[in-house]
């Protein structure tokens, strides 16, 4: 939008010159606001909404900006459906929560010939040149992952059977990769643990509910499962909706639930001992993308990569009222 106070300014110049009366309508405030496309993911999980109620409180014209928010449904078509039209519209940043890793090489080449700064949120792209994109602010899904992988370490004294089902996120997004990986690496160095099963939850309770429902019906008997490693808590809920179902005692002496992302829900399935461990994934990364905005209209560079501290949580962690006290 300011490009087009600069072609208001050029009009304005070009007319005092020509000696019309220019008429400069418009609220000049509003040609003052920073112009922001977003594109977001979907609403696939409650991470999802704390992460877009923390960009819709920060892109505020109080703030000085105009936010234009879409909301993709989960399907990256309509990512780069609405990065093309930000583009058309001008707008003087683009900031993607990309859906999964690949497939933005072109789109992103379009918006830097167009000028506009990409700046990248939560999950990763995996794109040839990365100049093609200003930031990245999200979480070290890796890192996630072997907090996890280490808790289960911890809870299994060495040479015990480990009976894993692994219950993934959308294939290809970074969190599912980061946490995948970190899972695969510890299965493959730990001989006493098995990987019964691989289930795709796609991060969506009612995914994983049918899912695990399917798999727990083939299993012969109940003592089969030790670990249920949910890559979100929207995969958690609907797993132990599953398990209950089929008769299993979730917790620390039955089937041992562990997840990412640590919204309230499940802190208090955590603290009532259905959830044995709960890793953090920090949503609220609104505030971080508004500096580094503000960073660049400065003609600051930004950092490339912006990491989010993160938490553990078991159940000796937490308190309601620490729970309840929490943003999200
Ligand atoms: C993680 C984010 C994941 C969350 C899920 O940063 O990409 O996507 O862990 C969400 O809840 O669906
Ligand atoms: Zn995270």
């Amino acid at each position: 939008m300011r490009r087009a106070l600069l072609a208001a300014l050029l009009a304005l110049s070009l007319c005092s010159a020509c000696g019309a009366k220019p008429n400069p309508q418009g609220d000049s405030a509003e040609e003052d606001l920073i112009v922001v496309g977003m594109s977001q993911v979907g609403a696939e999980s409650d991470w999802r909404v704390a992460n877009s109620e923390s960009m819709k409180a920060v892109f505020t014209e109080e703030n000085g900006y105009r936010l234009l928010f879409d909301d993709a449904r989960q399907k990256q078509e309509n990512q780069i459906t609405a990065i093309r039209k930000f583009i058309q519209q001008q707008v003087d940043y683009i900031v993607l929560m990309p859906i999964s890793e690949s497939g933005w090489d072109s789109v992103l080449q379009e918006a830097r010939e167009a000028g506009i700064p990409v700046i990248l949120v939560d999950r990763m792209v995996d794109v040839e040149d990365e100049s093609l994109y200003s930031a990245h602010i999200g979480s070290d899904f890796l890192r996630e992952g072997t907090a996890a992988v280490d808790w289960i370490e911890s809870a299994y004294p060495d040479g015990e059977p480990v009976r894993i089902v692994h219950i993934h996120g959308t294939l290809g997004s970074t969190a599912q990769l980061g946490r995948t990986a970190a899972l695969e690496e510890a299965v493959a160095c730990h001989e006493n643990w098995e990987l019964l099963a691989r289930l795709d939850g796609d991060f969506t309770q009612a995914k994983t509910y049918e899912v695990m429902t399917e798999y727990l019906a083939r299993l012969s008997g109940r003592e089969d499962v030790d670990v249920v490693y949910c890559e979100n808590d929207n995969i958690a809920f609907g797993a132990l909706q599953a398990l209950e179902e089929g008769g299993y005692v979730c917790g620390s002496d039955g089937v041992n639930v562990v997840t990412f992302d640590a919204t309230r829900n499940a802190l208090l399935d955590c603290l009532n001992g259905r959830i044995s461990l709960a890793v953090e994934c920090n949503p609220l990364l609104g505030p971080l993308v508004e500096e580094t905005i503000q960073a660049m209209e400065m003609g600051r560079m930004p950092e490339k990569q912006q990491y989010v501290e993160e938490r553990v949580f078991t159940a000796a962690q937490l308190t309601t009222a620490l729970i309840e006290e929490r943003v999200y």
